[in-house]
């Protein structure tokens, strides 16, 4: 609890026992989200002792202004001012200006659309070749034959990481998202299983463990030229492996379903497969693989009207904001022609995603070679959401495609 009482905090913010966590809302949140909004700009989550915003404006001023709503107390409900964080923090994401800004130049070049465009034809070969096996097995696991081996292969290739040990990303990245949420039972029981992940990770951090002409080597030579430290270098490239795998994976399944329960959708990406990269930001904005993030107020601040004081934690319901009816038109609607731009599915601001390039990357060529190459994709069972306190995604999408040859 902070310090100061409820009364004091929350004279004008209505109070609500939402809880961001709970399964049922993680499984489809966006009801929820729709009560939130209409409550007001800034509501009090009195479970957690946290505020929430989750209208677009609000969402959008706050990612803005980080003087204000600042990243070093962490982004998750842990306030690194009380309590000890479960890692070292990351030096990018739970980090401020001035310090912030050298950090993020370096990340920012490496994985600049200049950088990552020396990936594209080998991110194509891998498509291809990817889409040929899922048409010889017809019926498969969208999430792990698709989404998930897609960057197990080619982000893990990029960065330089050995071929063996890559089972430890996908529980690795787990963790560090359940990590941005409560410390409840979902982060404990991920935790318990997470030692070897942890340990592998941190090893394959170091130079002498990665390829010489990958990301990771381009992080270490940014510190030879002295622009961060070696130890900051692989600090980043423990950035790059909590943050490159999981989301791309979660985009990509929730790109499947959208489009799998969209099947109309589907044809117009079919007929026209240059719309993938269209169609991957519309996915980021109709169904975002992060549903919140938090900051930290670093004085007293109003928002539309709402005191706060210094040192709450407020809770950015970035899925919520990409849902907004005061922004977006039929937001419900998943539309792969509509103008996605403006939606906070990547952030916004100087911590906006420093991957999404890499991410349109992956998204739009994987997405392509499918859509030139299946006419269509039907679930063939439920789907199965993966539970996590910050990103979501599935474990299984049982589908069957057909290839464009067999129609015609
Ligand atoms: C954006 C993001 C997610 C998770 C971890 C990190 C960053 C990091 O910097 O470690």
């Amino acid at each position: 609890m902070s310090s100061t009482t409820i009364s004091d905090v929350c004279t004008h913010a209505p109070t609500s026992d939402f809880d961001p966590y709970a399964e049922e809302v993680l499984n489809d949140p966006y009801p929820f989200y729709e009560e939130l909004r209409e409550l007001g700009p800034v509501v009090y989550l009195q479970r957690y002792d946290a505020y929430a915003v989750a209208r677009h404006a609000e969402v959008h001023a706050v990612l803005s202004d980080p003087a204000t709503f600042c990243s070093s107390a962490g982004v998750g409900l842990t306030n690194f001012r009380t309590e000890k964080p479960w890692r070292k923090p990351s030096i990018i994401l739970e980090a401020d200006p001035p310090y912030h800004a050298r950090i993020r130049k370096v990340v920012a070049r490496v994985l600049s659309p200049a950088s990552i465009a020396r990936l594209r034809v080998t991110f194509e070969a891998e498509a291809e070749a990817l889409v040929d096996k899922i048409l010889t097995q017809g019926k498969f696991d969208a999430a792990r034959d698709f989404c998930a081996a897609y960057p197990l292969k080619v982000f893990a290739d990029a960065v330089g990481l050995p071929a063996e040990g890559r089972e430890n990303l996908l529980p690795y990245g787990d963790m560090v998202f359940n990590g941005f949420g409560p410390i409840n039972e979902r982060f404990h029981a991920r935790m318990n299983t997470s030692s070897a992940a942890i340990q592998w990770i941190s090893e394959v951090c170091q130079r002498e463990n990665l390829t010489k002409d990958g990301l990771g080597a381009d992080l270490y030579s940014a510190a030879d030229a002295g622009e961060i430290t070696h130890e900051e270098a692989g600090l980043l490239v423990r950035t790059l492996l909590s943050a490159g795998l999981d989301t791309t994976v979660f985009t990509l399944c929730n790109a499947i379903i959208a489009l799998a329960r969209n099947p109309q959708q589907y044809q117009i990406l079919h007929e026209s497969p240059t719309l993938a990269r269209q169609t991957i930001e519309e996915v980021v904005r109709y169904d975002p693989t992060f549903h919140s993030f938090y900051r930290t107020t670093t004085k007293p601040v109003e928002i539309a009207g709402v005191s706060l004081n210094e040192n709450q934690k407020v809770l950015a319901i970035i899925a919520s904001a990409n849902r907004d009816p005061r922004r977006w038109e039929n937001p419900a609607q998943f539309d792969l022609q509509r103008r996605a731009t403006g939606h906070v599915g990547f952030g916004a601001g100087i911590h906006g995603c420093a991957g999404q390039m890499m991410a349109r990357l992956e998204g739009d060529i994987l997405l392509g070679a499918l859509a030139r190459k299946v006419e269509s994709i039907t679930l063939t069972g439920e789907p199965v959401r993966h539970f996590n306190n910050t990103v979501r995604g599935y474990s299984s999408i049982p589908v069957s495609i057909i290839p464009v040859t067999q129609i015609q």
